[in-house]
């Protein structure tokens, strides 16, 4: 089975991942992982702790020459902030009273996480909740990519909207347009955060992939859950649901036909790409949803969790938004999802077998 694991905190060390179950013989480009890591820190509305960052990739384990052995991957991202943050953050910190956060942030984790471990000071649950840790998701979406890649799927990510403003159809690869920037810029001096929507595609997977004989085995269990955990993400749709909410089922569902060669085909693609849990061979189409982000500067009405007294939550360093970054992890996120349920099916130890068993399960069928 393919899964991950990650540890790091965002102004600790560094941030490490495994990821385990990748087949071997899948040839990894390490210049593309960080490429994909230098667009995750790219995007107008960044705070300044991207100037002091350039994330690469060190690979520690799993990785041969170029070329997977089938073991675990492990690997490790520096955090050059952490040179500031010496003896305030690790396990031999002795600067414990220094940087505490107690005025907690509306709509972080700050307050909830004090209360479920115990916490008087929200730097030990921010840490952690911070979105520097979806730099290692990166890593392991572009290894996944790479896999997919191999077996002719494509995965896209593309903008849709910054803090409300939507991004022109012919425009979606470059949403750095006026209406946008003078929107970010207007956030940044009021001291406060933006939100958006992203647009995923998952082009050529097939048909048969996810099943309707469970829940958990669900092709949109995999992708909600995944794409869901993502920081700020609130909402996950497939397909046009959200923009067809008034039709009827007659007008809703995508009608199917035959051609000429007894090929059936559907002329709309409504469903996103699923039905009853497996996918059905047209592009799998999701939305995300994020909220603005909860490091809010111009502060919000709060209460301070030592002294109980009304306060003005704090104002930590941060970003006026990051959907631009968020396009990029969610990217990745959706690559290991779709990576894990094709494994799920196919199996294979190689990539020889992995590769024979997707054309095969192509030509299968009516
Ligand atoms: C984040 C706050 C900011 C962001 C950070 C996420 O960091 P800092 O507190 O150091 O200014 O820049 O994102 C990253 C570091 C990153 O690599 O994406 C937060 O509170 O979640």
């Amino acid at each position: 089975m393919l899964k991950y694991l990650t540890a790091g905190e965002s102004h600790g060390k560094a941030l490490i991942g495994i990821l385990q179950g990748i087949p071997a013989n899948l040839k990894v480009d390490i210049d593309k992982i960080d490429k994909e890591l230098s667009a995750r820190q790219q995007g107008y509305g960044r705070g300044s702790r991207m100037s002091i960052e350039s994330d690469k990739v060190d690979v520690i384990a799993g990785i041969r020459g170029g070329v997977t052995t089938g073991a675990p991957i492990g690997f490790s991202i520096e955090n050059k902030d952490h040179e500031n943050w010496l003896d305030v953050i690790g396990a031999k910190a002795t600067k414990l009273n220094e940087r505490t956060l107690t005025a907690v942030r509306p709509g972080h984790a700050d307050l909830a996480g004090c209360i479920k471990y115990n916490q008087l000071d929200a730097r030990n649950i921010l840490e952690r909740a911070s979105a520097r840790s979806t730099a290692v998701q990166v890593v392991i979406g572009s290894i996944c990519l790479q896999l997919l890649n191999e077996l002719g799927i494509q995965v896209e990510a593309q903008v849709k909207n910054i803090g409300g403003i939507f991004v022109e159809a012919d425009d979606l690869d470059c949403p750095k347009e006026k209406d946008i920037i003078k929107k970010i810029n207007e956030a940044k001096a009021k001291g406060d955060t933006l939100g958006g929507e992203i647009l995923l595609k998952i082009k050529n997977l097939s048909t048969g992939f996810g099943s309707h004989i469970s829940p958990e085995v669900k092709l949109e269990y995999a992708i909600m859950s995944n794409l869901g955990a993502i920081q700020s993400v609130k909402a996950v749709a497939i397909g046009e649901i959200l923009d067809n909410l008034t039709l009827a089922g007659s007008e809703f569902h995508d009608e199917l036909f035959v051609d000429k060669n007894k090929k059936i085909y559907r002329k709309t693609n409504r469903a996103g790409g699923i039905e009853g849990g497996i996918s059905n061979g047209e592009d799998i189409v999701v939305s995300i949803f994020c909220k603005p982000i909860p490091s809010v500067p111009m502060g919000l009405k709060s209460v301070d969790i030592i002294t109980r007294k009304p306060t003005t939550s704090a104002s930590e360093r941060g970003d006026t938004t990051a959907i631009e970054s968020a396009a990029v992890v969610a990217k990745s996120v959706l690559a290991f999802t779709v990576a894990k349920v094709v494994l799920a099916t196919l199996g294979g130890d190689h990539m020889d077998e992995v590769i024979e068993r997707m054309n095969k399960k192509r030509e299968a069928g009516l």
